[in-house]
């Protein structure tokens, strides 16, 4: 059942493509590295290019209807500060990133735990289409064509045990390819978290791909996670460990200014930052004379997200 399309190979592109999967045979059997819940026949993956298109269905259920961003809208304005502080910084930087070989380690409180490739990460997991907008925690939205798969089922590969009560994202630690990291303005590797059940909510996603192609590096290829009702922050890029944890883990905002950014991060129109209001947001590409948004309630997925934080006080709980 592989339902990813490899883009078709140019003979110019054979002995690269050979040598990937050499290389990537080698480190396999050099670093022992584990397999989990292989599915039988499915050697198909998520192609390593940028822009390299992807197979996948549309899931308008998970979709709002509102017009998408651009891809140059998408691409072109982003937070990754592992790329500079600048708007533009992450478009014009990001090309040193190097996404392909990527391994994934997984931790913590679960019965499956390792270090995986990102093909074996990736292979299982039938690709899905989901316009979702996105609020970023600058009072900024836009809506985007993410392709990629429930956060869910990836993390039930690994069978977390009982104890497992949070989970922490880590992006990617070097500064090598990550000029940003050279500097001090957050503490390296960016880190961020979510409590399991808000993981494991259905609107919790894997990202890969936009615009039906693989993701650009500045949108935090090969694999970030993207959870439509909270701030973008909370949304971490380029993922190397996922690790289960029963006490709430650290995450680089709150680590970094703890009276602005909390652990939660619910889009919340009521409750503003220390320095700015939550109430309206602006919508990139609205032009400048463009109305500002009403901010919605989780951002609009109130429906499918408010019975997670029934009894937890949201001013508290920033
Ligand atoms: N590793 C990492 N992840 C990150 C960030 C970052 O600086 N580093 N910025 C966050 C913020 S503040 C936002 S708004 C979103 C932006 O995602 P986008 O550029 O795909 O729109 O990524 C989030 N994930
Ligand atoms: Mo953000």
């Amino acid at each position: 059942m592989p339902r990813l399309n490899l883009p078709r190979i140019r003979p110019s592109e054979i002995t690269a493509e050979r040598y990937f999967h050499m290389r990537r045979d080698l480190l396999t059997t050099a670093l022992g590295l584990a397999t989990v819940a292989a599915i039988p026949g499915a050697k198909a993956a998520v192609p390593a290019a940028p822009g390299a298109p992807l197979t996948y269905t549309r899931n308008a259920k998970y979709s709002v209807t509102d017009k998408a961003n651009s891809f140059e809208e998408i691409s072109g304005y982003n937070n990754y500060y592992e790329f500079g502080t600048d708007k533009s910084d992450p478009a014009a930087r990001a090309g040193s990133l190097r996404t392909r070989p990527w391994m994934v380690t997984i931790a913590g409180e679960a019965a499956k735990t390792g270090t995986f490739t990102i093909e074996d990460i990736l292979a299982p997991h039938p690709l899905e289409e989901r316009i979702y907008r996105h609020r970023c925690v600058e009072a900024w939205s836009m809506v985007i064509p993410w392709v990629g798969f429930p956060l869910a089922d990836l993390l039930r590969r690994f069978q977390p045990t009982s104890r497992a009560k949070y989970v922490q994202f880590t992006t990617l630690l070097d500064a090598r390819q990550m000029p940003g990291q050279r500097s001090g303005v957050l503490d390296w590797p960016y880190v961020e978290g979510l409590r399991i059940d808000e993981a494991m909510n259905p609107l919790a996603f894997v990202v890969v791909g936009v615009y039906g192609r693989v993701l650009p590096n500045q949108n935090g290829a090969p694999l970030r996670v993207h959870l439509p009702w909270k701030y973008g922050f909370k949304s971490a890029k380029s993922i190397v460990q996922i690790r289960f944890t029963e006490r709430q883990p650290a995450n680089t905002w709150a680590i970094s200014a703890p009276n602005e950014y909390g652990f939660y991060a619910n889009v919340n129109p009521q409750v503003d930052h220390p320095r700015w209001s939550q109430a309206t947001e602006r919508h990139i590409g609205g032009g400048f004379f463009a109305a500002r948004q009403p901010t919605l309630m989780f951002n609009g997925y109130a429906d499918q997200v408010a019975s997670l934080y029934q009894g937890l006080d949201l001013r508290r709980n920033f």
